[in-house]
């Protein structure tokens, strides 16, 4: 199935984020069948590609996370325009906005203009929790207890895959379920519209808190690109300027038919799917 997706899907935009190269945690597998299957005229890579914060920590740096970052120079060198907005994984990047590395632009915030006319805010995220006063990702993400939640999701799919069943994110299945998560994931989404409507844009695309998603907040389009950790999704742009979230687990396993799904529809298919299989065996 793999081979009939490889190179077939070609967008005008990909926007990225959160791959968190250098973590164990990071699904730099997938991210390169993913990043072979792509085409796209412009790639964005919204922060948090490279961890810092871990790196910093325990040095961790298998051969496939330089051939992610290998990847992306072949696109860049293909004829791709990428930019990096950095995120606060890989803020020390943020020194270097406005300068290049190669072929890959660096800044604060970018501007992308769809195919349909839509002005749309890319930036990482992280100031939103300043803003709204709480820090609940940034110390949840780099906690202890999502250390261990990512963790039990690795050997739950690593059970899975035994099984021959797709890869399947538990560590988003729990945090939909805990009415704390959802609040955090409410005012963070809020709080980016509010932004990209004070500053006129159409809409806002960001990452950050690992929650994939679109949807209009008060006229404002709300895109998270979700992450490479657990969900491993994008969001893209298609040639007539629709944008769709890419959730590669799915995609791998149903080919390109299978495209658009926000976060939670993927999550209750996924469950549904599981709960039918278990039900047939
Ligand atoms: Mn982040």
């Amino acid at each position: 199935m793999l081979q009939a997706v490889a190179g077939s899907l070609s967008y005008r935009t990909i926007w990225l984020s959160d791959i968190h190269l250098g973590d164990r945690h990071c699904k730099a597998d997938y991210l390169l069948e993913f990043l072979g299957a792509i085409r796209c005229e412009t790639l964005f890579l919204v922060g948090d590609i490279v961890d810092l914060w871990s790196l910093s920590n325990r040095w961790h740096w298998p051969a496939q996370h330089s051939a992610v970052l290998r990847r992306v120079l072949e696109l860049a060198d293909g004829g791709t325009r990428v930019v990096f907005v950095p995120g606060n994984h890989d803020e020390l990047i943020r020194d270097f906005v406005g300068n290049a590395f190669g072929k890959i632009a660096i800044e604060r915030q970018a501007v992308h203009v769809s195919a349909a006319g839509k002005r749309l805010l890319i930036t990482h995220g992280d100031e939103f929790e300043t803003w709204i006063r709480c820090s609940a990702f940034t110390r949840f993400l780099g906690s202890a207890s999502y250390g261990a939640l990512l963790r039990l999701n690795r050997a739950y799919n690593r059970w899975r895959s035994w099984r021959g069943k797709p890869y399947w994110s538990l560590a988003t299945y729990v945090k939909h379920r805990v009415a704390n998560a959802r609040r955090a994931i409410d005012s963070f989404e809020q709080a980016a519209s509010a932004h990209a409507r004070e500053r006129d844009f159409d809409g806002i695309v960001c990452g950050h808190i690992h929650h994939p998603s679109q949807r209009e907040i008060d006229g404002i389009l709300y895109c998270n690109d979700g992450d490479w950790v657990e969900n491993c999704t994008a969001l893209a742009e298609t040639a007539a300027g629709a944008l769709e979230l890419l959730h590669w687990p799915r995609l791998r396993a149903h080919g390109p038919g299978l495209r658009a799904a926000n976060d939670h529809e993927a999550a209750t298919a996924a469950a549904a799917a599981a709960a039918a299989a278990a039900a047939t065996r």
